[in-house]
């Protein structure tokens, strides 16, 4: 149904030109979507391919993964099953978000999280995440990271703290204003009070180096689980529902399809002369088609 309503969405945003945004959507729908080319690997993680399929698994709505040590904390690097998708540079009012449960088992001792990480390495990133907070009888809050050139720093990112037993299952959101420079990050614990802001919400993208240097050249968005340090049996369990990313089109994507290709060419020597507002041939805005607009398609051709 979700599928559906997406593609139906996708559709209409296509009809309507260009104020469209690209939807990347997987609902795990007894698998990953080979659409949208997952990856294991991590760059500077060892093993690479953090793929452990014995804790993988899918149920029909979800996939799950069950925790095992193993972080991207400093230098340690050697985190398992961390699932990502490629993204190019986002663009206008970019968001992701994902829904995660975190079952706690027979962990204790360390700050056990799951949630959203976005990459270039596996000493460049940003996450949020569900947190169960040791020295708060394990608790759970959201909470964020970030890292770059293997040095970790507290994101200043904080929920309210709450009783696992009131729901272990959260709503994060990562959302840009282009308009200000600002992100700003939500999470909604399923308890009818809908979207929160973070405390410490908004920043200036800058003030994650990683979540910036994805938003301006591309990287990887993916999803993970931390015994953040803990341990014991039975192990954690944590349960994705869905990751979305919105994202505006390359603007040389004239059909918004995703790809600066020959049909943007096509586009552009069709309505070649063309003059009016807002025609979505008219890739540098100025008001005509003309040569200013190919040499955008063919500069960019191939970008995504
Ligand atoms: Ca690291
Ligand atoms: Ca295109
Ligand atoms: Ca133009």
């Amino acid at each position: 149904m979700m599928r559906t309503l997406w593609s139906l969405t996708l559709v209409i945003l296509t009809i309507g030109g260009r104020v469209c945004a690209q939807p990347l959507m997987d609902d795990f729908l007894g698998g990953l979507d080979p659409q949208n080319r997952w990856s294991w690997v991590v760059a500077g993680n060892a093993p690479a391919n953090t793929l452990d399929s014995t804790r993988v698994s899918f149920t029909a709505e979800h996939l799950q993964i069950t925790a095992q040590a193993g972080a991207l904390y400093q230098s340690v690097n050697n985190l398992r099953n961390l699932p990502s998708v490629s993204v190019p540079a986002l663009r206008g009012a970019w968001v992701i978000e994902a829904r995660v449960r975190l079952t706690r088992n027979g962990s204790s001792g360390g700050y056990l999280q799951a949630g959203l990480v976005v990459f270039r390495d596996a000493d460049h990133y940003f996450n949020l995440h569900l947190v169960y907070l040791p020295d708060q009888s394990y608790q759970l809050s959201v909470s964020g990271g970030h890292e770059w050139n293997g040095v970790y720093q507290w994101a200043g990112l904080s929920g309210v703290v709450w009783s696992p037993s009131a729901g272990d299952t959260a709503r994060l959101m990562i959302r840009y204003e282009p308009d200000t420079g600002l992100a700003r990050f939500y999470y909604d614990r399923e308890d009818g009070a809908h979207w929160r802001e973070c405390t410490g919400s908004p920043r200036p993208l800058s003030d994650f180096p990683a979540l910036q240097t994805v938003a301006q050249l591309g990287g990887q968005v993916g999803l993970y689980v931390d015994l953040g340090g803990g341990g014991g049996s039975p192990a954690p369990v944590a349960s994705f529902d869905y990751l979305t990313i919105l994202s505006d089109y390359h603007p040389a994507d004239v059909t918004c399809d995703g790809i600066v290709d020959d049909a943007d060419l096509l586009q552009v020597l069709f309505h070649f002369g063309a003059q009016r507002c807002n025609h979505p041939a008219d890739i540098t805005r100025d008001g005509i088609v003309d040569d200013a607009d190919l040499l955008q398609v063919l500069f960019h051709f191939g970008a995504r």
